[in-house]
């Protein structure tokens, strides 16, 4: 009988360990079948049978051709080595890919003793080769694609990765610990391998984003951890923090301390310089770059209150003002004042911090969501300034070339090539074309579908990144919360809803062209660290094989959804959870017990 729960940090589905079993599975036309095991047939626990019996079990799926065996051999995680003639800088990144793989396969093990099991295999041996060395940093452009060859050699098992850059390559190795099992039947408990596998894949779109809010409430560093481990294991590629809005500003910026010593919900309760810069390194090694945005000129209060008392007059307008619902989207009300020349001199101070601490000079967000017009022209009235403007989106509109204009001063001169914004009335015609670069700027579009302005926007040429507050944010959207205040969760989006939503299917190249992808969503009204887990996972997911592999659709109207689907998804939430992430289940284990 096995022992000890070897992965006992893991609390989440503990309970399956050690467990005698009681079933059995047999492969029957390309089905498991469960029996009980009185029924005296052969042992074969349900990984080994899903896996050998009928469809593979990778997420995302690939969108090249794959082959698999359909045998296995096992092995232990000792066998395991890495080879690789990278030298440089990659080979340090490719080390850490190595040791994460290493820790993925350690997390699958449930017994302590189980290395003393036997093994089929000598050496298994995992070698990586990296075309293009020289490329560390992730790019829009950048090859993601990769190959694997998988094979038996004498006493060995041999698994090739072929890959243009590193990014490529950590793709593989997530694929190949797909390929890879525990299987809690073989005496004791064993991993196994499938013995003979050949996949080739690349993503669709190069953006595959996941954003998450940490103003509303605060999440430790250790919680984001757990979500950069999903997304590496699920290949989103982006980790779009909004570290700040009017609520809470937890960042502490050096050559800014005021933001975060008034802004913060408390000691403790603040992002320092060096967790930042942990957590960008953490998400570079496993293929995630990690946009940072403060949110401006709207959804800035606290944080930004504090001018006055240092003669810098008002940064922020309208903060805490009321009744909220005519000043903002919701309390408390904050937008940066466009008459300070303060705020873009702080602007530009905290932009240069931003770029240094990830790093990434190819993407900015620079917010600029939901701007109230009312807040602004109320206190224009009351200045001494002429009120010169007709219509206020001009002043918004300048607003943003200013700060886009700081923004290419923090960065020595140089413009970053892709500013996303959010969209919004400024990113409508007629202001759009008047404002927005369309070379320059990307417009991440979050209008539910039925009223995007994610149509004209291509149209006239603009890129978008898409998050259709219908399909992809993961929080609570345009429900009863949103229209009436009370803090109800509602509606919630099924992982079918997340998975179906398509909204390129009718766009054909050159137009289709300008969508680099999209981004799920998750607003931290109504959640925190203690939630964060499941509201993000299996949704988070079902969204990745949308923007890697984007399947087909058999219907558009009402999606039905390939068996397939539903198990290899339901394997994947398994991964995730194996890999201590609290994710939530799809369905009773009967489901899983049963398959079809
Ligand atoms: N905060 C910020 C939000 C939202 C946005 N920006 C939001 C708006 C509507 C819904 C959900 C979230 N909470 N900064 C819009 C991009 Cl339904």
């Amino acid at each position: 009988t096995p022992t000890l729960v070897y992965n006992y940090k893991h609390v989440y589905s503990s309970y399956k360990k050690s467990r005698p079993p009681q079933w059995t599975w047999q492969c029957v036309n390309q089905r498991c079948e469960r029996h009980h095991i009185k029924e005296n047939l052969p042992l074969v626990s349900l990984s080994t049978c899903s896996m050998l019996c009928g469809s593979t079990q990778l997420w995302p799926q690939p969108t090249g051709p794959v082959t698999l065996g359909s045998r296995a051999v096992t092995f232990n995680h000792e066998q395991l080595t890495f080879e690789s003639s990278a030298a440089g800088p990659v080979r340090a990144l490719l080390d850490q890919a190595f040791s994460s793989f290493n820790d993925n396969v350690i997390s699958l093990v449930q017994y302590k003793d189980y290395v003393k099991e036997k093994s089929d295999l000598r050496k298994f041996l995992v070698r990586v080769s990296i075309k293009q060395p020289e490329t560390v940093k992730l790019k829009l452009d950048t090859d993601e694609g990769y190959s694997i060859v998988l094979k038996p050699h004498d006493t060995d098992i041999v698994a090739n990765i072929t890959a243009a850059t590193f990014f490529g390559a950590r793709h593989g190795l997530e694929t190949l610990g797909q390929l890879i099992w525990w299987d809690e039947y073989a005496s004791g408990g064993i991993l196994k391998v499938i013995k003979g596998a050949t996949v080739q894949d690349v993503p669709v779109f190069p953006y595959r984003g996941l954003m998450v809010d940490t103003s509303r409430n605060f999440m430790s560093v250790e919680s984001l951890k757990r979500v950069l481990v999903g997304m590496a294991a699920s290949k989103l590629n982006v980790f779009h923090w909004h570290i700040t809005d009017s609520q809470s500003f937890p960042l502490v910026v050096p050559s800014v301390p005021q933001l975060a010593e008034t802004g913060s919900y408390g000691p403790g309760m603040t992002y320092s310089q060096e967790e930042v810069r942990a957590l960008v390194e953490f998400g570079r090694v496993r293929g995630i770059r990690v946009l940072l945005e403060v949110d401006t000129p709207a959804h800035a209060g606290n944080g930004w209150a504090w001018g006055p008392q240092e003669g810098l007059g008002d940064l922020a307008l309208c903060v805490n003002e009321r009744p909220w619902s005519l000043y903002c989207g919701e309390p408390p009300c904050g937008q940066l004042n466009p008459d300070n020349p303060n705020v873009y001199d702080i602007l530009q101070k905290l932009y240069d911090n931003l770029l240094d601490l990830t790093d990434e000079r190819e993407i900015f967000h620079l917010g600029g969501d939901e701007v109230n017009l009312e807040c602004w022209g109320q206190h224009l009235q009351k200045t001494s300034t002429p009120y010169n403007y007709t219509d206020l989106h001009d002043l918004w509109g300048e607003f943003t070339l200013k700060a886009l204009n700081r923004l290419t001063l923090a960065n020595g001169g140089v413009k970053i090539p892709r500013v996303v914004v959010w969209s919004s009335r400024l990113s409508k015609r007629p202001y759009v074309t008047k404002y927005l670069d369309k070379e320059n700027v990307v417009v991440q579009s979050w209008g539910a579908s039925q009223w995007s302005d994610t149509p004209d926007l291509i149209a006239d040429g603009y890129r978008v990144i898409v998050s259709h507050v219908d399909a992809w944010y993961l929080d609570c959207g345009f429900g009863r919360w949103r229209e009436t205040g009370e803090a109800a969760c509602d509606p919630y989006r099924p992982w079918q809803s997340v998975y179906t939503h398509r909204p390129w299917q009718h766009l054909r190249p050159p137009s289709r062209n300008l969508v680099l992808g999209g981004e799920a969503c998750l607003w931290s009204e109504q959640f925190d660290e203690g939630s964060l887990d499941a509201r993000l996972w299996p949704r988070a997911a079902a969204f990745a094989e949308r923007v890697w592999a984007d399947p087909v659709l058999v219907d558009a109207a009402v999606p039905s959804l390939q068996e397939d689907v539903y198990t290899r998804l339901s394997t994947h939430r398994d991964r995730l959870v194996s890999r201590g992430i609290g994710a939530e289940a799809m369905w009773p284990e009967w489901c899983t017990q049963n398959p079809g």
